[in-house]
């Protein structure tokens, strides 16, 4: 079921690759000071091992200090070269910006949905890499966002296309299940996490 925290609603839906009980993928939300953070990941490979891999990188997500996406994602390159490698994008939604900050480095893919144009989509710009391999300098991008706009992210055990399910008027609960259900390709563990945004303290 859907969750609240500042001025993002959000909810999860996912399901192991076929064959398997056990996900390397995982979401994360954090609830920060001056905002929300929101994060998909994505451990290389599925099944147990992956699974496991991804307990222990959770663990990272939900305990290091965010400031800086950047700084965030050279942590967890540097964390994984010990471990098992990982693609990942967050999402931050500070409270009092009329914009998300946004890192990927992978295939995590999101797109934004404008609440006031259904046919008006923006893919986040993911660049190509895996945490633990060495990656190198990141930035972050910011992309303007309005109350009502929704944001979807998927792992790559989600089909590309994903965003054409996307009906951004319906509950989140709803926008994450239809896009599970209409275009997770089985063969990956696959996550799907659908967030809406309300007005800031500022807008
Ligand atoms: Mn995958």
């Amino acid at each position: 079921m859907s969750e609240v925290l500042g001025r993002v609603e959000w909810s999860v839906a996912t399901r192991p690759a076929d064959g398997h009980s056990d996900s390397g993928d995982f979401a994360c939300v954090r609830d920060l000071d001056d905002g929300v953070l929101l994060v998909v990941v994505d451990v290389l490979g599925h099944g147990t091992e992956a699974a496991k891999a991804a307990e222990r990188f959770r663990d990272i997500i939900e305990g290091e200090p965010i400031g800086d996406l950047s700084l965030l994602f050279g942590r967890c390159d540097a964390l994984l070269r010990s471990d098992r490698g990982a693609v990942m994008t967050a999402v931050l939604v500070r409270t009092n910006e009329p914009l998300i900050r946004y890192l990927g480095v992978g295939n995590v893919h999101a797109v934004v949905v404008r609440g006031d144009n259904r046919a008006a989509r923006e893919w986040l710009l993911v660049r190509s890499g895996v945490l633990g391999n060495g990656v190198g300098p990141l930035e972050a991008r910011t992309l303007p966002v309005r109350p009502g706009d929704v944001v979807v992210l998927a792992t790559d055990g989600v089909h590309a296309a994903y965003a054409s399910a996307i009906d951004p008027l319906q509950t989140v609960d709803r926008i994450a299940q239809t896009v599970l259900d209409t275009h997770a390709t089985g063969k990956d563990d696959a996550l799907v996490l659908a967030a809406r945004f309300a007005a800031g303290a500022a807008s």
